[in-house]
């Protein structure tokens, strides 16, 4: 496929036009950037929609439930998970095909999973890009599943419109999650498995660590109390942060391609040695750029 059909198809928000974009980005091709150039301009903002927290809380369930109200409000939806611990079914992809069925067996919902992990500033780079090719294909409700793990996650999930944090009752890591910062970054907080003991004292624990934030309770599993955390979604829509996001990210990428190994070996063993700070080895290695 060359690119000019490739761009072509895409706008006209073919899935597997879709599909080999996202490939391009994933594998940081550099046709991915020549193709981002060109379908830049031609998009519409969508709703992004942000869920992370803990691994087994329930996200994968709630996103294809949300998925399918989304659907039914006549929206163009489409599901990427950044780094799935237990990823999507929408491709050939390994996991619980239970989880994700309803939405991975609907045409009309695009389903991608990302791994990303381990490439050098890849994570968030190739996640912003993805999100926006989604835009270029026409999707205006894009869930984006990120495990609320490490600081590359929290700054995806972060760069949504609305950021929705996962919980769960009886999962040990809840004081981890507001440890990582994820509490900081909701638009809005999910207490899911509301069936399982535990769920109104998690709901109330954090409605008060969190200065008030909304707190939803739902049941995925079973659909309880989507309707009025989809309204709140909906409603919740802040400042667009994924350009801001991305700038950071593509600048930190390029300065740090841009600075040959010797030198940084260099400054990493003046560090050790105490000859320099961290200001002073930045200010050395940014002089050698110019
Ligand atoms: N009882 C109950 N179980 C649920 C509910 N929602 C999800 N589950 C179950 O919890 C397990 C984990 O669900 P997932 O949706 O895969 O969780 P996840 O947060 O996406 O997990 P990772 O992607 O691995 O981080 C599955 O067995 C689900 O069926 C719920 O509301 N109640
Ligand atoms: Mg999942």
């Amino acid at each position: 496929m060359d690119l000019e059909n490739l761009v072509e198809r895409l706008l006209k928000g073919e899935p597997r036009a879709l599909a080999r974009a996202l490939t391009l980005v994933e594998n940081r091709s550099p046709e991915a950037r020549e193709l981002l150039s060109r379908v830049f301009a031609d998009r519409k903002d969508a709703l992004i929609v942000g869920l992370t927290g803990p691994s087994g809380v329930g996200k994968s369930t709630l996103t294809d439930a949300l998925a399918k109200l989304a659907r039914e409000r006549d929206r163009r939806v489409a599901v990427l998970a950044i780094d799935p611990t237990s990823p999507f079914t929408g491709g050939a992809l390994l996991g619980d095909r239970a989880r994700m069925d309803s939405a991975a067996r609907d045409p009309d919902v695009f389903v991608r999973s990302m791994a990303t992990r381990g490439h050098v500033g890849g994570l968030s780079g190739a996640a912003f890009e993805a999100l926006v090719l989604l835009e270029v294909a026409g999707k205006d409700f894009i869930l984006l599943e990120t495990v609320g793990a490490g600081q590359d996650e929290v700054e995806v999930a972060a760069a949504a419109d609305v950021t929705v944090v996962v919980l769960a009752p009886g999962l040990g890591d809840q004081l981890q999650a507001s440890k990582a910062g994820i509490m900081e970054i909701a638009s809005l907080v999910v207490v899911n498995k509301a069936d399982r003991d535990g769920a109104d004292v998690l709901a109330e624990q954090v409605h008060a660590h969190t200065d008030g934030k909304p707190v939803f309770k739902t049941n995925a599993l079973k659909g309880d109390g989507l309707e009025p955390l989809f309204d709140a979604i909906l409603g919740a829509r802040g400042e667009r942060r994924l350009m801001e996001a991305w700038l950071s990210s593509v600048l930190q990428q390029i300065v740090r391609e841009r600075i040959s190994p010797s030198a940084w070996e260099d400054a990493l063993q003046r560090l050790k040695e105490r000859s320099v700070t961290p200001y002073d080895a930045a200010d050395a290695l940014l002089k050698e750029l110019k």
